[in-house]
């Protein structure tokens, strides 16, 4: 892996206050989740019209459960990845630093990510259409077929569909963290879903220094101060291992003046 992270970046990265990452599937893809839009994508069997939405559910609740069902079990056997860790040590760095993730897979906290801001949900929750009671996986992926809750509704993921808002607490928070970002890293998205695509360039106005983390080129790789073309699995652990160095180095020459 031969991406290096030039110093004066580095220096920014050490010297800042508050670091917010942002994150899509491609953060999981080296977990053994499959994308939404790669070549092994889940949307390329089917399309997020026939599945990520609530008229597609209303339709046809049983192919849309088969859809989630099969991705619940993918997500129950994976594991965080060195990208997700990295996220974890780079939280212990700073004072102010939160992970927003479109992600459902709650890979970030498995990982030990504190602050997490789930803009589209988390698939290890689920809920009743019509009153709203709590399921977890284990009620839900009992048996196959539509889950039915007692009230006689039908259950639902908890997860955020097109043409539905996101939880607003969470976008307030996550705006709140692109706003006041002195560094904002995007990772692993193709940000092409909005809002939530739209969190890198208000970061960018706000006066963040934008770093992307994608191995393909994105709709948002022009407008990032720097892009540093690699797998977050990869990418990410020699980021922060640069950003402890400097620090340390840092570290030594002031307490050397000190000593002075
Ligand atoms: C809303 C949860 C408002 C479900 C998801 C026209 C223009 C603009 C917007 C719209 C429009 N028409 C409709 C809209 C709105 C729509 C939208 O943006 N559509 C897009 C497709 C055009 N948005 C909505 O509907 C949102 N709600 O707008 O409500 C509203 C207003 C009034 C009244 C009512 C409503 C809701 C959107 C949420 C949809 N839910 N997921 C589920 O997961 O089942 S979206 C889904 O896409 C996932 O959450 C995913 O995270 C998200 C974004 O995709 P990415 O994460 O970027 O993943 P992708 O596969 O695309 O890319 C992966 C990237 O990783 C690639 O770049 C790849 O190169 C990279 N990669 C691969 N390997 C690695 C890697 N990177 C690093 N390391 C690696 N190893
Ligand atoms: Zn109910």
């Amino acid at each position: 892996m031969n991406v290096s992270c030039p110093d004066d970046v580095v220096a920014r990265l050490a010297t800042a206050e508050r670091v917010t990452a942002f994150t899509g599937a491609g953060i999981s893809a080296e977990s053994g989740v499959p994308t939404f839009r790669g070549p092994d994508g889940i949307w390329g069997k089917f399309k997020p019209e026939e599945l990520a939405n609530m008229s597609a559910f209303l339709r046809n609740p049983a192919l849309v459960w088969e859809w989630y069902a099969h991705r619940k079990k993918i997500i129950a056997d994976v594991q965080p990845n060195a990208g997700h860790y990295a996220l974890v040590r780079m939280e212990r760095l700073y004072p102010k630093f939160a992970v927003i993730t479109q992600n459902v897979d709650n890979l970030h906290r498995r990982a030990g990510s504190t602050v997490v801001h789930e803009l589209h949900g988390n698939i290890e929750r689920n809920y009743c259409v019509a009153c709203g009671e709590p399921y977890t996986n284990q009620d839900v992926l009992a048996r196959p077929g539509v889950p039915r809750c007692r009230c006689g509704g039908t259950i639902r993921p908890d997860v955020v569909w097109f043409g539905e808002l996101l939880p607003e607490e969470e976008w307030d928070l996550s705006v709140r963290a692109a706003e006041s970002a002195d560094v904002f890293l995007s990772i692993g998205t193709s940000a092409v879903v909005y809002p939530a695509a739209a969190l890198p360039s208000l970061a960018k106005r706000h006066g963040a220094f934008l770093i992307e983390v994608n191995p393909e080129p994105t709709p948002m790789t022009e407008h990032a101060d720097l892009f540093l073309q690699g797998p977050s699995g990869q990418v990410l652990p020699l980021l922060v291992d640069a950003l402890e160095k400097f620090r340390l180095r840092a570290g030594d020459s002031a307490e050397l003046s000190r000593e002075r």
